[in-house]
């Protein structure tokens, strides 16, 4: 199988920039110029890293949108919505989100979250910052200064609203609140869940691929929008919302996120003169971690979610189940993980284009190799894994998934996912988080 770059790094890396460019609304970057046509959450803050690697200021003004639309709640909405496009379906009218008080005046959003990347892209901001020196670095610290608080008010509202037992694993009420939205982890929440009535819809997402079985299907997207009308009955409340909502599931990797946007933040704290909230975080990121390396099967290794209405462990073999790699923690059970992660089961499947890991295994019943999170591979992910590799210590496991991700990129097609035997680009192309990823690794 071969790993060998097909195009020079500067041409990939303006490609790159290009892509960021061409979807960069002044002050957001959407997330893919035709499928996705708004800032999404966790998308912003992996474009932010790549901002980060080309203009500082830029990169600061991405998360600085999208703070502005925080919920007095603390929560960050999933979706801020352009006001110059109405091609995304369900838009805000859909969500009703512009009744709710605690959404800030002049912003219209999604009423659910996705996983806090946001710390994680601040620490690349300031280190970029600092690397640069200069009026690079004013701007950073003056970023992180002037949203410091947003953070930690985001952080808080997830280790109360959303693990209110403190069990160290966030509950979500939507899977599109995981970022993995048709994964085969959410198979049986969605198989025990009748939809009530539904206003009509019509669906966008299948106008913008090149096969409508690249997305999720029509029964999927009947139960992804019941969710959102149950949601909106009670107004996003969220103590209302945890009794309301027909799912309700401890997602082991949001988990893993937050420990490891906890621990970062928690430098940062010390940075700027604040220690208590540094040893409140790094609290947090303890919690999290813990509740992430509890989940895991002895059976198979991997991590797992919680069906909290069924009271059942979730058994899916996706890459999820590599949460306590990006979690952290201790030194066996990552060693045990990334020897997983390498193994014919994933990475180390003799059948794959190149050596990266699939959403789900190969292996598993549950794989379609071109369909949305059951098979194909998302770069944004394996940047994830590779700074988290970096952080606790593995060069090696970072230098493999670099070389592996930089020669996949070459296709310079910047897709949303890849089919993981072909390398076939799937989904939406010129996807703002996949040239982030590019720039982040060329670096
Ligand atoms: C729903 C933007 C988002 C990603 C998610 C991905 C997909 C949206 C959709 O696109 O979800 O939020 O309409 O399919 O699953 O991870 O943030 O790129």
């Amino acid at each position: 199988m071969s790993t060998t770059a097909a195009v020079d790094p500067g041409t990939l890396r303006s490609a790159a920039v290009e892509v960021l460019r061409r979807n960069d609304l002044g002050t957001m970057t959407t997330a893919a110029p035709d499928l996705y046509p708004h800032q999404w959450s966790w998308d912003s803050a992996f474009v932010a890293i790549g901002l980060a690697r080309i203009d500082v200021p830029r990169a600061a003004t991405e998360l600085r949108s999208l703070l502005a639309a925080q919920w007095s709640t603390g929560m960050v909405p999933h979706i801020v919505f352009s006001p110059s496009s109405t091609d995304y379906f369900p838009g805000p009218d859909r969500w009703g989100t512009d009744e709710v008080a605690a959404r800030p005046a002049g912003y219209r959003t999604s009423g659910i979250c996705q996983p806090p990347v946001h710390a994680i892209a601040l620490r690349h901001i300031l280190d970029r910052g600092r690397e640069n020196g200069g009026a690079d670095a004013a701007e950073a610290e003056r970023l992180v200064a002037g949203s410091l608080d947003g953070w930690l008010a985001w952080h808080r509202w997830l280790a109360s609203a959303r693990d209110p037992d403190g069990v160290g694993l966030v509950e979500i009420h939507h899977s599109w609140e995981s970022g993995f939205d048709n994964s085969p982890r959410w198979d049986g929440p969605y198989a025990r869940i009748t939809p009530g009535p539904l206003p009509p819809y019509r669906r966008r997402d299948v106008l913008h691929v090149g096969s409508a079985g690249e997305r999720p299907t029509d029964t999927e997207y009947d139960r992804y929008l019941w969710l959102v009308e149950q949601m909106r009955s009670v107004a996003y409340d969220d103590a209302a919302t945890g009794s309301t909502v027909d799912f309700r599931v401890r997602d082991v990797f949001f988990s893993a996120v937050l420990a490891a946007a906890a621990g970062t933040l928690a430098g940062i704290c010390d940075e700027f003169g604040r220690p208590d909230d540094a040893a409140e975080q790094r609290r947090t990121a303890a919690r999290f971690r813990a509740g992430v390396a509890g989940t895991v099967d002895p059976a198979t290794g991997l991590a797992r979610d919680f069906d909290v209405r069924a009271g059942e462990w979730i058994g899916a073999e996706t890459i999820a189940g590599f949460a306590p790699l990006v979690a952290g923690g201790e030194p066996g059970l990552l060693a045990a993980q990334r020897a997983l992660l390498r193994s014919a089961r994933w990475a180390g499947h003799p059948g794959l284009r190149f050596p990266l890991p699939p959403s789900t295994s190969p292996e598993s019943p549950d794989f379609r190799a071109r369909t949305y999170w059951r098979g194909p591979v998302w770069p944004f992910l394996v940047l994830l894994l590779g700074w988290a590799a970096r952080r606790d210590g593995d060069d090696a496991l970072h230098a493999d998934l670099r070389a592996a991700a930089l020669a996949q990129l070459t296709d310079l097609t910047f897709a949303e996912y890849y089919e993981p035997f072909t390398g076939e680009a799937l989904g939406s192309h010129a996807q703002a988080w996949t040239a982030a990823a590019a720039l982040e690794w060329l670096a």
